[in-house]
């Protein structure tokens, strides 16, 4: 037998995608379990512009994991839980949304309509941003799980109606998919920027939103939260980076002292994937151009391999041991 094309295959060798996954750009050819898209977009940003490249370097830094994740889909072995996760999965990498300078009508579109077209084909969803104005057009595409419910882990509420008439900034989506029909329940973690505003937290519990600041997951603990959620069924997870403590993950346009820790956000969403069935999530925010050394963009290769282990090993998939 001859020797494989890449028999060591390490992170600094040969060509990039999610965890080295084969490559599908033709929707209408997925044949996977998982399909990632890159939404490299930052049209929605105020302060630090640059999520635009998050979906380069987070594959970049993926590639870390790509022995495990690739193109051998022999899964992840977890060292604490004693199982291993994602195996036999097939991965695909469908590349980027063609994203078009400003036009934010136009960019929207083709987010939403190249979501659905994973999703016809019966692939899950991992979406990569791209700053946070992403998220509406993403959940967009889940209208046919509805009733949908929605986690949303970030340091701000994102429930800005405007901001001098503009209402997809990255300021906005969370206001902006609850008041889609099929959205049901909203839940958002990591809340603590002394920038949030009253108004923002009186309209989301208005509307039926439950918050849990950071300062409460740290007195509840994850399994306090847990069980103070309101039900999950069809569940959309947006997970904004700068949820994350800035030690941690400083590559983010709007970085917020005292954020959660790794291992927090990975448990809450293993038990979010426990409670409901996940239908997709996004990782926004991720910004390389202020990142170190790719820190940032290494801790979110390793918290989408986490989380799709346990949103697959919820429904009996991929799970050994
Ligand atoms: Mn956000």
């Amino acid at each position: 037998m001859s020797e494989p094309r890449y028999a060591a295959n390490l992170p600094s060798v040969g060509l990039v995608s999610m965890f080295r996954s084969p490559i599908c750009e033709d929707f209408s050819k997925i044949d996977a379990d998982i399909a990632f898209l890159g939404i490299p977009y930052d049209g929605g940003i105020g302060f630090r512009p640059g999520t635009r490249f998050g979906p380069r370097e987070i594959r970049t830094f993926s590639v870390r994991y790509s022995a495990w994740g690739g193109h051998t889909p022999n899964g992840y072995w977890d060292v604490n839980q004693r199982k291993r996760f994602l195996k036999g999965l097939r991965m695909v990498d469908c590349g980027d949304v063609d994203i078009a300078y400003y036009d934010f009508e136009n960019n929207r579109r083709k987010m939403t309509s190249n979501i659905e077209a994973i999703l016809d084909r019966g692939a899950f969803p991992v979406l990569i941003g791209g700053d946070h104005s992403v998220t509406f057009p993403n959940v967009c595409a889940f209208s046919r799980f509805g009733p949908v419910d929605i986690v949303h882990i970030d340091a701000h509420m994102d429930w800005r109606d405007e901001i001098a008439g503009v209402r997809h900034a990255n300021a906005s989506p969370l206001r902006r998919s609850k008041e889609l029909p099929f959205v049901r329940n909203m839940v958002h973690l990591g809340i603590r920027d002394v920038r949030t505003s009253d108004d923002q937290i009186a309209d989301a519990e208005a509307a039926g939103a439950k918050i849990f600041t950071r300062e409460q997951i740290r007195e509840l603990g994850v399994n306090g939260v847990l069980e103070r959620m309101p039900k999950l069924g069809n569940t959309f997870v947006t997970i904004d980076i700068d949820g994350l403590d800035p030690s941690i993950a400083p590559g983010t346009g709007s970085p917020t002292v005292d954020g959660l820790l790794y291992h927090e956000v990975r448990d809450l969403l293993q038990g979010v994937s426990k409670m409901g069935k996940v239908v997709g999530f996004d990782i926004v925010e991720v910004n390389p151009m202020v990142d170190h050394y790719g820190q940032t963009c290494l801790l979110a290769s390793t918290l989408i391999l986490e989380f799709l282990g346990a949103i697959f090993a919820s429904q009996g998939r991929g799970i050994e041991g």
